[in-house]
């Protein structure tokens, strides 16, 4: 899962990003990458049962970019490696200055900028298509390609409504064939205000006041960059201190990490082992053929079934054995949804 920083110019992009990372920063203004572990109590238990050589957790990756301001995603004039990461980022993590930085504070007027942005890049790329294929096949009969075309005039009216392509609701062979676009306006959005050091213990007022005025899907957090960054150098004991003096409950990376999964819709499932206990984040619904997949796509293709066990009940029973006696030890098929916790063995053909 990798989630993209973005901000208009000065917003506390980098700075945001020294926070998560421990000031493991890049030099420049953008380009480095900080992969967060998400806690699971559920793998240090096993970790415990099974002593494994190694335990990994699931992880979530996030990046710093450049500048977003008004204009660039319209006239092209973003940086293209920047542009790139976006697209092939699962969700944006949009932060809004509200500290004085020289240039007016409107942290809504910014939202206003990037979601206009977002819609203008997209309407381009639809347009474009829609005319490319308009050269290529007239009027020519191609079902798939006249359902394409309904599909992308149904984005346009949409976008042209100016609402992102995140609340269109479409079939799922439609969503996959969307994906395939990689509109920015589609993404899952989250929103961090910067506020200013004298505001870091009024978060919650600031985060209310914005939401109400927000579009209603969007999640809020608030933190002050600068001192999120300045914590993340020193000990525990100096952190004990200063977040006590500036009213800081919890550090960032916690907070932008339990945001994400929620926003991403995260579930886990584990493997278990000797050489390695492990979480697995995959999107809720995936089915087990899928979740294979993102151990090794060979896994996916050669797929025959995944013994299951929900980690609830490998606790209750004592293990396997227990669970197989009980009866809540299961053989699932290709099509089963798998559930957050699951504890799976995926038996692969050759
Ligand atoms: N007072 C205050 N200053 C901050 C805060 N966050 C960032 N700054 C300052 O604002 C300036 C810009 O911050 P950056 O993190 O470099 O902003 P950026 O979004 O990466 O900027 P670009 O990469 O140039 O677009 C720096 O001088 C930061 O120290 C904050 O929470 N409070
Ligand atoms: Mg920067």
């Amino acid at each position: 899962m990798h989630i993209s920083i973005i901000g208009k110019t000065g917003s506390g992009k980098t700075t945001l990003f020294q926070a998560l990372s421990g000031g493991a920063a890049p030099s420049g203004s953008s380009g480095g990458i900080v992969s967060i572990d998400v806690p699971d109590e559920r793998l240090d238990y096993l970790t415990g049962v099974f002593h494994p050589r190694k335990t990994v957790y699931a992880r979530v990756e996030l990046s710093d970019t450049a500048a977003i301001d008004e204009g660039d995603l319209k006239n092209e004039t973003v940086n293209q490696k920047s542009l790139q990461q976006m697209r092939l980022s699962d969700a944006f993590l949009l932060i809004l200055a509200k500290f004085e930085n020289g240039l007016p504070v409107d942290p809504l007027c910014d939202f206003r900028t990037i979601f206009t942005e977002f819609i203008l890049s997209d309407m381009a790329q639809v347009e474009s298509r829609l005319e490319r294929i308009e050269k290529q096949y007239g009027k020519r009969d191609n079902p798939s390609i006249q359902q394409e075309k309904t599909l992308l005039e149904q984005c346009l009216a949409h976008l042209n409504a100016e609402k992102p392509l995140s609340i269109l609701d479409v079939s799922e062979a439609d969503d996959k064939h969307l994906r395939g676009f990689q509109f920015l306006s589609r993404k899952p959005m989250m929103v961090v205000v910067n506020c200013s050091e004298a505001e870091s213990a009024s978060g919650e007022a600031i985060v209310a006041d914005l939401k109400s005025r927000l579009p209603e899907n969007i999640p809020v957090l608030a933190v002050c960059a600068k001192l999120e960054a300045e914590l993340a150098l020193m000990s525990e004991e100096e952190q004990a201190v200063f977040m006590e003096e500036y009213g800081i409950k919890e550090t960032i990376r916690g907070r932008i990490i339990r945001l994400a999964v929620d926003t991403l819709g995260l579930i886990s499932f584990l493997t278990v082992g000797e050489d390695e206990c492990r979480a697995w984040p995959i999107k809720k619904g995936t089915n087990a053929q899928d979740a294979a997949g993102t151990i090794h796509t060979d896994l996916a293709h050669k797929f025959i079934r995944a013994e299951t066990v929900a980690y609830e009940a490998f606790v209750h029973h004592g293990g396997f054995p227990g669970c197989k006696k009980a009866g809540v030890w299961r053989l699932e098929g290709k099509t089963y949804i798998v559930q957050d916790g699951d504890i799976l063995c995926i038996r692969a053909g050759n």
